[in-house]
């Protein structure tokens, strides 16, 4: 992007035209580029001379220097070079020879010139300069001419303004009026009264050579540097700082001459004042002393220039005006740029404004709106799991949305927070609804009643409501869960039991069905990874138990007297070492002297395979009911001939589950620490210890435990409880 032309869009009025395109403004005249410096004088104010003097003056000046760019100007400026200093010259074979012939100053201008030529102020700062001489009548408002409408536009254009004033006319009222009421009428039309005027503009009195107290270069320029504030003041107190100011003041004479000038052009100060910083005045003599009358022509006197001419001040107003243009338009550069900042900021507040308001009011809004409706005023909890994986699906989308992720990041993280916490309540109310339904098995393998009856005219069961209804609510985790998931393999496993359980109805006597229920059970437990909670605990107790009671119904109806005897003296005794070795030893000696195709026989294989379970090493699960207040239990199992390391580094309290590895003969070493977790070094340095050992220690440790030292005890329940699991001989 071109950055020039970036920061020049937006300038006002006439300035706007960038100078490429002020070749052609809108009236249609053409222009060369360049910086545009107007002056603005009336017949006979001397521009025509001021641009022949001011181009020999800058020839041997330092300040400023003037370069003439083209042919047509160099030829006029040369030709009233000519006629003001009077030199001819001769042009003979081989020879050039300049004759010195009578001075005269140029003739009123009867066409207009453009007058292009380069300025170069103070050596460094150059500037393409354009202006224009023309007839000066074009300006007068009694006489317009056909170059007025061309004189305008050149004016409107133009980057700086200097205003000749020939004091000559101070004298005449109406002429004076008409002069500043045409320049007043131009400078509207540049910017509508009371607007900032936009470029410099300068009251260039000339001839002050015919002015009283007129002495030379140190009056030229009358706003000094130090009064320079008061072209912001009103036209009176600007008036009365100037007057009373030190270089005005020096010359009464002088001081006279000031006042009638500034008075007397009252009306053009007026407009100028207040609008602008870039203006001054200028009093300037281009021939340095008072030309000579030589006689007079229509509405002028006729004059010839001095011998010597030593122009006065001629420089200085271009001099100035050069720079104020120079200085407006870096500032205009700093005012676009700043101008481009400003739109650019606005931009971007509105976009972030609307980036905010379509998230915050509607990403978000819609999102916490669909949470609210659908909570309806309930809390979560008390909410559907439809509604609850509504919410859910809610907010994960929103926290995945493009906009929310890269720019409201923490709001996706609170949202993923939130999503999440709904799905747990999701997962949560599914754990719970699963648990109803294991505990409406539960209650209804308690409750012979409640069992389905057998189907009298064929195989199977009759199902009442509430079973089906039960079988229903297991299987709908079988298909809407993950068949992974926790939840999904908790209903699987119930489901099983009860088909099983359903299995056995039929044919109550059928001892291998129940042992199949029994076998699962025991799979159920012993297989690593299957998450058994309390309420399928519960389910596996009372299937246990129910299996037993089945066993004592049968007892009146088949058992010889010899094997109910067997049972009821093995199913009896509670000691664990009877019951899972003694028993089977005496059972098999049994078994050899029956019918191994006998029910007894079966019965005993049953009995052996049972008890034979418990011979493995295997995970048990149990959680701690009691512990001493503040106490945690760390636990280790080794073999009977190894102390505990307390590698373990895990701390267990009250009520929390766990599982230990056991097989028949290791040793349970469990360290009691009754006060801070740190000093007890992962049970090294425990308070109180216990061991419990023997063949089936892990009995010992199903109950309450007494910690001899201390006197303390704590309190655990295997899951489900061990007693219940020992092997039962069938009657
Ligand atoms: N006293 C005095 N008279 C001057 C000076 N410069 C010019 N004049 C007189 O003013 C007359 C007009 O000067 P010009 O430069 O031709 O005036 P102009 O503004 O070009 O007039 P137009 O071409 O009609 O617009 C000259 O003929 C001189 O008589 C000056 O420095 N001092
Ligand atoms: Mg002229």
């Amino acid at each position: 992007m071109d950055f020039a032309k970036f920061l020049k869009f937006g300038k006002k009025g006439a300035k706007k035209v960038a100078p490429k395109d002020k070749k052609k403004a809108d009236s249609g005249f053409d222009w060369p580029s360049g910086v545009r410096i107007g002056i603005f004088g009336h017949s006979n104010s001397g521009k025509t001379v001021y641009f022949t003097v001011l181009n020999e003056d800058c020839k041997v000046a330092r300040d400023l220097q003037v370069s003439v760019t083209d042919n047509a100007t160099a030829g006029e400026l040369l030709a009233n070079f000519k006629k003001i200093w009077g030199i001819s010259s001769h042009d003979g074979p081989g020879t050039h020879v300049d004759l010195q012939e009578e001075r005269k100053f140029p003739d009123l201008s009867q066409r207009d010139r453009i007058l292009q030529f380069t300025g170069i102020v103070d050596k460094d700062l150059k500037l393409p300069i354009v202006s224009y001489d023309y007839p000066g009548k074009a300006v007068g408002i009694s006489e317009p001419s056909d170059y007025t409408e061309k004189v305008i536009d050149f004016m409107t254009g133009c980057d700086g303004l200097l205003f000749f004033f020939d004091p000559k006319i101070l004298g005449s009222e109406i002429t004076r009026q008409a002069h500043i009421a045409s320049f007043v009428s131009m400078l509207e039309r540049l910017a509508p009264l009371e607007d900032r005027l936009p470029i410099p503009i300068a009251l260039v009195v000339t001839k002050a050579d015919t002015l009283a107290g007129f002495a030379g270069d140190e009056q030229v320029v009358l706003i000094g540097t130090e009064e320079e504030p008061v072209v912001s003041e009103s036209y009176e107190v600007f008036l009365e700082k100037v007057l009373t100011s030190e270089k005005v003041t020096r010359d009464t004479s002088w001081a006279g001459t000031v006042r009638e000038v500034l008075v007397k052009t009252k009306d053009f100060i007026k407009v100028v004042v207040g609008r602008t910083l870039d203006f001054q005045i200028f009093f300037i003599s281009q021939t340095g002393e008072p030309p000579e009358k030589i006689g007079a022509e229509e509405g002028r006197s006729l004059y010839k220039p001095p011998e010597k001419v030593r122009p006065v001040g001629v420089r200085k107003p271009m001099y100035w005006l050069i720079k104020a243009i120079a200085r407006n338009r870096s500032l205009g550069k700093l005012k676009s740029f700043t101008r481009w900042v400003r739109l650019l900021s606005v931009c971007w507040i509105i976009l972030v404004s609307l980036v905010y308001m379509y998230h915050f009011w509607f990403q978000l809004g819609r999102t916490t709106a669909f949470e609210d409706n659908t909570l309806n005023g309930r809390i979560a909890s008390n909410c559907s799991e439809t509604d609850l994986n509504y919410i859910t699906k809610q907010y994960s989308r929103y926290s995945s949305k493009w906009l929310v992720t890269r720019f409201f990041r923490e709001f996706s993280g609170k949202a993923r927070e939130i999503s999440d916490k709904y799905s747990n309540l999701e997962v949560g109310s599914r754990a719970s609804t699963l648990d109803k339904t294991i505990k409406e098995f539960t209650s209804i393998v308690n409750n012979k009643d409640l069992w389905p009856n057998k189907n009298p005219t064929g195989d199977g069961v009759v199902l009442l409501p509430r079973h089906s209804q039960m079988e229903a609510g297991l299987g709908s985790f079988q298909t809407s869960e993950d068949s992974t998931s926790g939840l999904a393999q908790r209903a699987g496993r119930a489901l099983e039991l009860w088909n099983l359980l359903k299995a056995c109805i039929p044919d109550m006597a059928d001892t291998v069905k129940w042992s199949q229920l029994h076998q699962t059970i025991n799979l159920y437990l012993s297989t690593p990874g299957n998450e058994i909670n309390n309420e399928e605990s519960v389910l596996f107790d009372a299937l246990l138990k129910q299996k037993a009671e089945k066993e004592k119904q049968k007892k009146t109806e088949e058992a010889t007297i010899d094997f109910q005897e067997i049972v009821e003296k093995i199913n009896g005794n509670p000691n664990v070492a009877y019951r899972l070795d003694t028993a089977v030893r005496d059972l098999k000696r049994i078994r050899r002297q029956l019918d191994p195709n006998s029910d007894e026989a079966r019965k005993i294989t049953a009995y052996i395979t049972d008890a034979n379970w418990w011979k493995s090493e295997r995970s048990y699960k149990f959680r701690i009911d009691n512990l001493p207040k503040d106490a945690h239990i760390h636990v280790e199992v080794t073999s009977e001939s190894n102390t505990p390391k307390w590698t373990l580094k895990d701390e267990w309290y009250k009520g929390t589950e766990h599982s230990i590895t056991w097989s028949p003969g290791s040793v349970i070493n469990i360290a009691l620490c009754l006060s801070d977790v740190g000093q007890c070094n992962w049970g090294a340095n425990s308070s109180d210890y216990a061991k419990l050992g023997g063949k089936y220690s892990i009995f010992t440790m199903e109950g309450q435990i007494v910690f001899s030292n201390t006197g303390k005890n704590i309190q655990i329940s295997f899951l489900p409880n061990l007693h219940n699991r020992l092997p039962v001989l069938e009657d």
